[in-house]
């Protein structure tokens, strides 16, 4: 059978319980993720800066990393092309390019320093997202916004607006509204003798910084909380609290990255909460296996579950998608792909349910058919209208994209 009758039958398939395949590849094909530039080097970035603090780390070492801006860039391409949609990239401040051989320390990053990222943008017709770097470097050590050294806390109040200015840059340039997320490390290992006195000083920072006037058309703060970290075991400054109570006091952008929080808790539970109260919110779609280890995205039940509530609550468009993981011990383009992709086959999986008619059933508290039904639509045919979703893009369908991961790792990867 080929493709086209497949799909035909699934579309039939699907119309038994009142579902419209062709809406569900519409919407899919309208939605845009922004996908993260630092999959493809380890989240090592361009300044040399050496280890990778804050407690995020990469383990592996299978070959073929970017080290530099030209082959990151041909590896973000190269993940696109295997990608349906048109999608944003989103650029870390440690992304900066320098090429008269000096690199700015991070309060003194420029637009400029990143010019060759808006070029890469325009040419594709995308848009770019940002966030400031606070990590991976000395002055992070003991701590960033939440310092208690005056000095380096202006420091890095200086490095968030020089953000600001790039983030405004990147959105003029593009023409699309840039995301700037906020997230620190900051934090301790062990019990602390003060906890406010480090969240009074992040909360000033963060005012400091988003005070420095900036264009609210052109640019949406988020700000990312998170419970733990490897080397801050005992206290997180930015903790869910702090970050909510902050977003929606200040007007800004709640993010929730869902290896953040306590291993049963879920984010697609918390995005329902979050949508009562605000206008916009963002998620970091990541996997986090026993820890918050930034596995790559898989079309597991809980990436489902979040892409549901996103589905469901009619918020594609007040649901900022990003991914964030690192994976260094398998192909890095693959990653992005396989990753890219979950977040999409979760989200065409959500467009396929019948949302209305479940939503009934609850209300009218028919659980056991609510149940019953849960269940029996999780075999229905998908994959051929996934399938369909990738022909009509024009990007392989599954399996066969694979071919050319494992052409370009021997022609591209190989050489490097
Ligand atoms: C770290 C956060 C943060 C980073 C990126 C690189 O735990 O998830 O989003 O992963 O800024
Ligand atoms: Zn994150």
């Amino acid at each position: 059978m080929t493709q086209k009758e497949l799909y035909q039958i699934a579309k039939e398939r699907y119309a038994q319980y009142g579902i419209d395949t062709d809406a569900a590849i519409d919407a899919l094909s309208k939605v845009s993720i922004s996908m993260h530039c630092w999959q493809g080097d380890d989240v090592k970035g361009f300044e040399n800066s050496g280890e990778l603090t804050g407690g995020i780390q990469t383990t592996g070492n299978y070959p073929g990393a970017a080290y530099t801006p030209e082959q990151l860039m041909q590896d973000i391409d190269k993940a696109f092309s295997l990608i349906p949609g048109k999608h944003k990239v989103n650029v870390h401040a440690c992304y900066g390019i320098y090429t008269d051989g000096t690199i700015p320390d991070r309060d003194a990053i420029r637009p400029e320093h990143f010019e060759p990222w808006v070029r890469f943008a325009k040419e594709r017709g995308i848009g770019l997202d940002f966030n400031p770097t606070y990590f991976s470097h000395p002055l992070a050590e003991n701590g960033t916004l939440t310092n208690p050294n005056e000095e380096i806390r202006d420091f890095w109040i200086r490095h968030g607006i020089a953000c600001i200015r790039i983030s405004e840059y990147f959105a003029r340039e593009t023409g699309f509204p840039c995301l700037m997320n906020i997230w620190i490390p900051d934090g301790f290992k062990d019990v602390p003798a003060d906890r406010m006195g480090p969240r009074m000083r992040y909360m000033d920072s963060l005012d400091r910084i988003l005070g420095c006037g900036y264009d609210k058309t052109l640019v949406n703060v988020t700000i990312e909380s998170k419970v733990f970290g490897i080397g801050v075991e005992s206290y997180t400054a930015g903790s869910a609290e702090f970050a909510l109570s902050y977003a929606t006091s200040r007007g800004i952008v709640p993010l929730m990255d869902n290896g953040h929080y306590h291993p049963t808790e879920v984010v697609s539970d918390k995005i329902s909460a979050l949508l009562c109260f605000n206008p916009k919110i963002a998620l970091h779609v990541t996997r986090g296996v026993r820890w918050d280890s930034d596995h790559v995205v898989r079309y597991d039940d809980e990436t489902l579950e979040m892409m549901k509530e996103v589905v469901r609550n009619d918020a594609l468009d007040r649901v900022i998608l990003a991914t964030d993981y690192f994976d260094a011990s398998i192909n890095r383009i693959a990653a992005w792909v396989i990753g890219m992709r979950s977040v999409q086959k979760s989200l065409l999986s959500s467009l396929l349910s019948p949302n209305k008619k479940l939503k009934e059933l609850q209300d009218t508290l028919q659980f056991t058919e609510l149940m019953m039904l849960q269940e029996e639509i999780k075999f229905l045919p998908v994959g051929d209208v996934w399938n369909e979703f990738c022909a009509r893009a024009g990007i392989a369908g599954d399996a066969a994209w694979f071919e050319e991961i494992r052409e370009y790792e021997q022609t591209v990867l190989a050489e490097r």
